[in-house]
């Protein structure tokens, strides 16, 4: 790939994701027929369930409390910014009325299209909207993975003499993207998972697949999974366009330590997608889940080292999102309203990690977030020449560190946020020295 292409594909990317910078927060919803079972997502694989037995769970799939009206209002009011919703997960059940296959939601006693109920809710609440697609198909009699095992190309001798099979899969796959891409509307983002082995790339068709997907939706944001795995997400990225580069890194459940770079070294546009508890899927057993400081202390990590944090919610076979979920994220939201200043367009400060926290900064305003409890004087006004001629506050004025907003929401965390100057303020060395 040439660099002018090279240079220009980057222009390009840097246009698709301005708002995906901005918006830095966003919901993950993983919901399918294994809500049912209640043990995450991976049921019919991880508990070698036959055909048969999970073809049980469509029969019954009737999620009578699905109001995705109440999915969006929650997500808003934690302040998330864009939502993705999983169209099909591997166990290839679609949430959305295909016309290539019958295992589809359509045709469940719910009779309902799933995937466009989340679109016209989310987007009502202003967020923008994303899909989930995996690659991978369990129900696929085409694709290897059909029954028991749960890796495609095992060495099946069977399989692999009739290459034929895969394609007719990827001609479905490619078909069912190019529905999503087509009859849905205008989506933001769309959420490949995953590859892994000699099964990514052109074992996908990635060209064809991202060139029908730029042509459909030039504005859609892609992430980079058509060649990364899960473990890989925050490592595999490429910029060749022409394949099947992403617009974006994927690391999962983990936040990369000094975010994410191209072969260059050069910052790229990354998302640490993470679970409320341990489960993406609905499992009714895990209550493990995060508290909302925890999320608030990972959204600002993430911010902090120029990226996203997209955290999951599983709803059950009802449609609800756990209450437990519910909770974490009306916490969430309620610092958020506070100090959503702090990360709504900010990214990384350019200065060494501080002991008591970190720094998320945006254009000429810093702001600390203080995690440690034992902070004296934060002395900030050598800060100013370490971020050279950029002034700390708009207005020419010295970094204000208000008291702590509300401490005894978190007694052992204080969130500054440089932003109003009525409290105690810091002189500038400069004119300290007069
Ligand atoms: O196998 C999937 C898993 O179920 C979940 O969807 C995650 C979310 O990123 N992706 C894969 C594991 O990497």
């Amino acid at each position: 790939m040439s660099i002018s292409a090279d240079s220009s594909y980057l222009e390009q990317r840097t246009e698709r994701t301005k708002w995906f910078l901005r918006d830095r927060f966003g919901m993950f919803i993983h919901w399918g027929l294994y809500a049912i079972p209640a043990r995450g997502e991976w049921v019919r694989s991880f508990e070698r369930l036959s055909v048969e037995d999970y073809q049980a769970y469509y029969e019954e799939f009737n999620p009578e409390r699905y109001d995705p009206k109440e999915w969006a209002k929650a997500a808003k009011a934690a302040g998330m910014k864009y939502a993705v919703l999983t169209a099909k997960h591997h166990d290839g059940f679609c949430l959305f009325d295909t016309k290539l296959t019958d295992y589809k939601s359509t045709n469940t006693k719910s009779g309902r299209d799933l995937v466009r109920e989340f679109l016209d809710a989310f987007r009502a609440e202003g967020l923008k909207v994303g899909l989930y697609y995996s690659l991978l198909d369990w129900h696929h009699p085409d694709y290897p993975a059909y029954g028991d095992s749960i890796h495609p190309m095992r060495d099946s001798e069977a399989y692999k003499r009739d290459p034929a099979r895969f394609t007719n899969y990827l001609d479905y796959m490619h078909g069912q993207v190019r529905e999503l891409l087509t009859d849905y509307g205008k989506l933001d983002i769309m959420w490949f998972d995953f590859s892994y082995g000699e099964v990514k790339g052109e074992a996908w068709r990635a060209t064809e697949l991202m060139e029908m997907l730029r042509s459909l939706q030039p504005d859609i944001i892609v992430d980079n999974r058509l060649e990364a795995s899960g473990e890989e997400g925050g490592s595999i990225y490429t910029r060749n366009p022409s394949l099947y580069s992403g617009d974006f890194a994927s690391p999962e459940q983990i936040i990369p330590p000094s975010g994410v770079t191209d072969e260059e070294g050069n910052p790229i546009p990354w998302e640490a997608c993470i679970t409320l508890n341990n489960n993406w899927g609905y499992c009714a057993s895990d209550r493990a889940y995060k508290t909302a400081k925890t999320v608030i202390r990972k959204l600002v990590e993430c911010v902090s080292k120029n990226g996203n944090l997209l955290l999951n919610v599983g709803p059950d076979a009802r449609g609800e999102i756990p209450r437990e979920s519910l909770n974490v994220l009306e916490e969430v939201g309620e610092w958020m309203r506070r100090n959503g200043d702090s990360i709504y367009g900010c990214g990384a400060a350019d200065l060494p990690k501080p002991e008591w926290g970190r720094y998320t900064r945006k254009g000429d305003k810093l702001y600390a977030h203080v995690l440690e409890e034992s902070v004296g004087p934060i002395n900030l006004a050598g800060l100013a020449g370490r971020i050279g001629q950029a002034r700390l506050l708009a207005d020419g004025s010295e970094a204000y560190v208000s008291r702590p907003w509300n401490a005894t929401l978190y007694p052992d965390d204080a969130f500054f946020n440089f932003a109003r100057p009525e409290h105690y303020t810091y002189p500038l060395p400069d004119e300290r020295d007069t």
